[in-house]
């Protein structure tokens, strides 16, 4: 740090050089880094995976013995080039702001990240890092919609674009499982052990749904390669949780002034963090129980739980508020109309789908969600609650609102939810006429059937990949063209609807 000749302080950006002279109230990384090894490589480093698994990985390389489970961070995407750049001028350093609903704020470096390679630009070297002998677990997060998975088949879309190159061309792959295809071929050529594909992504079954993709892909390719991923790479599931807002100026200058340096990517987050992993990992495992993880043989119903009462609360709060006009899922949650509604489509439309899971009361689970939701220091944007909606919902809500219809049980509020997101791709304004920031992947097509919605009441569900075949189903349509008939009929409020 220099000191400027009018007595301010010019702030150096965050590097190793800098650590030892950060305030004492920061959390720095007192463990040797340069003794780390990238046990992990992990693909799609986004606010979650840095708020998340890296942030459990520091807690845990504070303790000796560990150090073989350094990340190798990856981006396969043109826009994570402003990330490397970052990462690198900062030494893979980062600030992690952990905010309590209580106003008290844990500030962190987080250090467990020792290196990252930019696809784009070199992709050989992203394989021969996956196939290196150091690399024991590939973790993802590469979003929901990165699956490739159809509503209504459940099946893989080989149609994807993305796909149909890879398959093509499996040396010079696009999509995550075409770079763990490459180098687990690598690996298996060479007499090498596998590795552990660990999905860290909000998809029911996240590790089942990663075998069968990589397990039909490498079929196309080369089915002893197929039937070598079988017999030796494991999948583990997992539920992975914490409230990870998307990083805002506010916070870059949080950072700058309290920890007296400059980050340009730090995160934010909620202090509540949850991992539950089912314990499969055939190249051994870093101890992460030691540091709050809980490894189980079975995580299904804590899945389960999560997605269709935390991430389809999420979406609930999101789509109805931003027809509202509100900005944020705490403002929005703290209104008692949008916090009743969301309890009671957990507890009549979410609940009775679950399974009991013992250590955990439902009713504690669901207070605590309200609670976390309403954290006031967390300002969780409704853009990014609703972005992606489209691969999102079929996994957070449809699924519930499926069972439901098989079960014989109502499920109009979730139909609501539904109609006000064909009325939010329609209008694309809140009730003050104010434009919605959509960010979808098939904004185009939502917003070309939501928009027949004036003299086809039913257009919106006739994209079957999302729907698949809910508009056959009675018991769904009638009650979607009620909530239809009520939001187009007094878009002035719909608290009136709800
Ligand atoms: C959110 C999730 O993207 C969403 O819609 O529900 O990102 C959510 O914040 C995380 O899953 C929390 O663990």
């Amino acid at each position: 740090m220099n000191t400027a000749p009018h007595g301010q302080v010019n702030k150096g950006f965050l590097n190793s050089s800098i650590l030892a002279s950060l305030p004492s109230h920061i959390d720095v990384p007192a463990y040797d880094r340069s003794l780390l090894k990238a046990g992990i490589v992990h693909i799609g480093v986004g606010g979650f995976h840095r708020s998340h698994q890296a942030a459990y990985l520091n807690e845990l390389l504070k303790s000796p013995g560990s150090e073989h489970w350094g990340i190798c961070g990856v981006g396969l995407l043109e826009c994570n080039r402003d990330l490397r750049d970052i990462l690198v001028k900062q030494d893979y350093l980062y600030s992690l702001v952990v905010r309590h609903p209580n106003g008290k704020i844990d500030n962190k470096i987080i250090g467990s990240m020792i290196d990252f390679i930019f696809a784009p630009e070199d992709k050989q070297k992203v394989i021969d890092k996956l196939a290196h002998s150091d690399t024991k677990i590939v973790s993802l997060t590469i979003t929901e919609g990165g699956y490739h998975l159809d509503s209504e088949t459940g099946d893989f879309d080989f149609d994807n674009e993305d796909v149909r190159h890879d398959i093509q061309h499996p040396d010079d792959p696009i999509t995550a499982f075409a770079y763990i295809i490459a180098a687990l071929k690598k690996r298996m050529t060479s007499g090498m052990a596998a590795f552990t594909v660990q999905s860290c992504d909000n998809i029911q079954h996240n590790g089942a749904i990663t075998r069968k993709i990589i397990t039909i892909l490498a079929k196309r390719q080369d089915p002893v390669l197929s039937q070598w991923i079988e017999d030796n790479v494991s999948f583990p599931n997992a539920m992975v949780d914490r409230i990870t807002p998307v990083t805002s100026k506010t916070d870059i200058d949080y950072v700058e002034n309290t920890f007296q340096a400059i980050d340009l990517w730090p995160i934010t987050c909620e202090s509540f963090t949850q991992w539950v992993i089912e314990d499969d990992f055939c190249s051994g495992r870093p101890n992460w129980d030691r540091v709050g993880a809980q490894f189980v043989s079975d995580v299904t119903p804590f899945e389960k739980m999560k997605i269709r009462l935390l991430n389809a609360g999420h979406s609930v709060l999101g789509l109805l508020g931003s027809i509202y006009g509100y900005e944020t899922i705490d403002e929005t949650v703290s209104d008692a109309c949008f916090a009743q509604y969301l309890r009671a489509f957990m507890d009549l439309e979410v609940t009775p789908l679950l399974d009991e899971l013992s250590g955990i009361d439902l009713e504690d689970y669901k207070d605590t969600l309200i609670e976390r939701f309403a954290n006031p220091n967390i300002k969780d944007s409704l853009v990014r609650i609703c972005s992606e909606s489209s691969a999102k919902l079929p996994k957070f809500l449809l699924s519930s609102i499926f069972e439901n219809i098989e079960a014989g049980r109502d499920t109009s509020l979730a139909i609501l939810v539904v109609a006000a997101w064909c009325y939010y791709s329609d209008k694309g304004v809140n009730q003050a006429q104010m434009a919605i920031e959509i960010q979808d992947a098939m904004e185009t097509e939502l917003a070309a059937y939501a928009r027949k919605t004036a003299v086809d009441k039913l257009s919106f569900l006739k994209i079957r990949s999302l729907f698949a075949n809910l508009i056959e189903c009675t018991e769904f349509t009638e009650a979607y063209t009620t909530s239809i008939d009520a939001l187009y009929s007094s878009p002035s409020d719909i608290k009136n609807v709800m």
